[in-house]
C-alpha cells in the first residue's frame, strides 16, 4: 500500500480536477453535471480540506431545489455539448422546477442532512449554528416533500418511481423489477429481433467505460423508457403512481432517511426551532415501518413493492444499510453482520460487493451487480461503528484504503481482485478516501 500521505495528495488532485468552481462533477466525461448524493459525499471529504468550498458544494446543490421542496438527482450545467441530457429531462414541463436551472425530475438518497452535519462538526458552535440556519429551510422543505409527495398512504416509507432515484441503479431488487416484470413491449420486440447489439452502438456511456462494466443495453432502454413515462406525466407523483412501472419502498433510501431524520431533529434542537408536528409523526413512523421490511426467514431486510406490499427478496448491498440507519435491534444487527463475515456471501477479498457471491446476478465487473463501491463501504463502516463492531469497521476501512491505493480512484472495484472498474478519477471515491484517512 502506498504511503497514506501520498494517497491523500492523490485524492486531493482528483477533487481539484473535477472542481467546477461551485460544484464537483462526479467524473469527467461520463458524469459532467452535479448529482445530489455525489455532492453530499464530496462535501464530506472537502470539509477536511477547505470548509468554505465544502459549504459551497452544498449551497450550489440547494440552488436546484424545486419550489415544492424536491431536490433533483441531477442539476444540468450550461455547457452546450451536454444539451441532450438537459433536454431529455426538460424539467420545465413542471412549474415547480427552479426558474433558472435545468434539472432532472426525480430525487436521490437523502444524504443532505448527513453532509450538513459533517460540515457542522468542523465548525465552532456559533458558526455551526449559522451554517445550520442557512441550510435549514431547504433541508426542512426536502424532508416535508419526501413525506407529502412520496408517502401517499402514510405508511412511513417513502416510495421511489425510478431506479435512478435509488442511486444503486441496477442492483438486483431493481433489475428484477425492470427485466422480469416490467419490460415494455417495444423493448421485448427489439430483443427478439436481435437488434439490441445495434442499439448499443449509440450508447454514450460505453464510449468512456467498457460495456461489460455498465448496464446491459436492455436495462438502458428500460431506464430511458421509464424516464420518458415520468416526463409525460410532468414528474407529478400522483399522476405517475397509477401508471408506474416502478413504485418501490427502497431499503437503502429509507434507511438513509431514518438517519437523516435523526440529523434533522438534532439540527432543529441546535438552532432552537420547533419541528412541525406532522413531520415529527412521520419521522417516528419511518423508524417503526422500516421493521416491516425485515424477513425473518432470510434474516435480512429487503425493499418492498409499494403496490403489492411484497418484499423483493433479492439480496444486495442494501441489506447493510439498516446498520447506518441505526434504528434496528442489536440482534438484527448481529444477523446483518453475519452476512458480511460469510465468505460465500459478502465476505470477498475486497469487500463489500454490491451483490452477494451466491446471487444469480453476481458479476464482478458490472456496475451495481457485484463491484465494491467506496460510498457504500463508507455507510457500512459508519453503521458497524454505531453497533459497536469497531474491529470490523477498522478492518473494512483498511481494506478500502488498500483497494484504492492499489487501483486508484475508480468509480467501483472488482470485489475479487480489487481491480479498478467504471470511470476513473471518481469524486466520491477520492472524497471518502480523504474522510476515511482523516477520521
Ligand atoms: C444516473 C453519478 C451517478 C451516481 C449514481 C450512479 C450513476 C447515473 C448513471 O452515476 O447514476 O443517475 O448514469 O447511471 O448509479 O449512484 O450518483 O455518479
Amino acid at each position: 500500500m502506498q504511503d497514506k500521505k501520498q494517497l491523500l495528495t492523490a485524492a486531493k488532485t482528483v477533487l481539484k480536477g473535477n472542481d467546477r468552481g461551485n460544484y464537483t462533477m462526479p467524473a469527467p466525461d461520463l458524469y459532467p453535471h452535479q448529482w445530489l448524493w455525489d455532492s453530499c459525499f464530496t462535501a464530506i471529504g472537502l470539509r477536511h480540506l477547505d470548509i468554505d468550498r465544502a459549504k459551497l458544494e452544498i449551497t450550489s446543490l440547494l440552488a436546484g431545489q424545486w419550489h415544492n421542496g424536491m431536490l433533483p438527482n441531477i442539476i444540468f450545467r450550461s455547457e452546450n455539448r451536454y444539451a441532450a441530457d438537459r433536454n431529455a429531462w426538460n424539467s420545465r414541463v413542471n412549474p415547480e422546477s427552479p426558474d433558472h436551472l435545468s434539472t432532472s425530475g426525480i430525487t436521490q438518497p437523502p444524504m443532505l442532512a448527513e453532509a450538513i452535519v459533517q460540515i457542522g462538526s468542523k465548525l465552532k458552535a456559533s458558526e455551526r449554528r449559522s451554517w445550520y440556519k442557512t441550510t435549514w429551510p431547504a433541508l426542512l422543505a426536502y424532508h416535508q416533500w419526501l413525506y407529502e409527495d412520496r408517502d401517499p398512504h402514510d405508511e412511513g416509507l417513502v416510495l421511489l418511481v425510478h431506479p435512478w432515484e435509488a442511486g444503486l441503479d441496477n442492483t438486483p431488487p431493481w433489475t428484477t423489477e425492470l427485466r422480469e416484470h416490467l419490460l415494455p413491449g417495444w423493448i421485448r420486440l427489439l430483443k427478439s429481433l436481435g437488434l439490441l447489439g445495434l442499439v448499443g452502438l449509440f450508447r454514450r456511456d460505453t464510449q468512456h467505460v467498457p460495456i461489460d462494466e455498465r448496464y446491459t443495453t436492455i436495462e438502458v432502454l428500460a431506464l430511458f423508457d421509464g424516464q420518458r413515462r415520468l416526463r409525460r406525466k410532468a414528474y407529478v407523483t400522483d399522476k405517475i403512481i397509477p401508471h408506474a412501472l416502478f413504485s418501490i419502498e427502497d431499503l437503502t433510501f429509507n434507511s438513509i432517511l431514518v438517519r437523516a431524520n435523526e440529523h434533522v431533529i438534532a439540527i432543529a434542537k441546535d438552532i432552537r426551532v420547533e419541528l412541525p408536528d406532522e413531520l415529527v409523526a412521520h419521522i417516528r413512523k419511518t423508524r417503526r415501518s422500516l421493521e416491516e421490511l425485515w424477513d425473518p426467514y432470510a434474516g435480512q431486510y429487503f425493499s418492498r413493492d409499494f403496490v403489492t406490499h411484497n418484499l423483493i427478496k433479492e439480496p444486495s448491498i442494501a441489506a447493510f444499510m439498516p446498520l447506518y440507519a441505526g434504528s434496528v435491534s442489536k440482534e438484527r444487527a448481529r444477523q446483518i453482520v453475519a452476512l458480511l463475515e460469510n465468505d460465500h456471501l459478502f465476505g470477498t477479498a475486497y469487500p463489500v460487493p454490491s451483490v452477494p457471491l451466491n446471487s444469480k446476478w453476481f458479476d464482478a465487473k458490472r456496475y451495481w451487480q457485484g463491484p465494491t463501491w467506496v460510498n457504500t463501504n463508507w455507510l457500512i463502516i459508519d453503521g458497524l461503528k454505531r453497533y459497536g463492531y469497531d474491529d470490523h469497521a477498522a478492518a473494512l476501512t483498511e481494506m478500502t484504503l488498500e483497494m484504492v491505493s492499489q487501483s486508484g480512484f475508480a468509480e467501483y472495484f472488482n470485489p475479487l481482485t480489487g481491480a479498478a472498474a467504471g470511470a476513473n478519477n471518481f469524486s466520491w471515491t477520492a472524497a471518502l478516501t480523504i474522510d476515511l484517512l482523516k477520521t
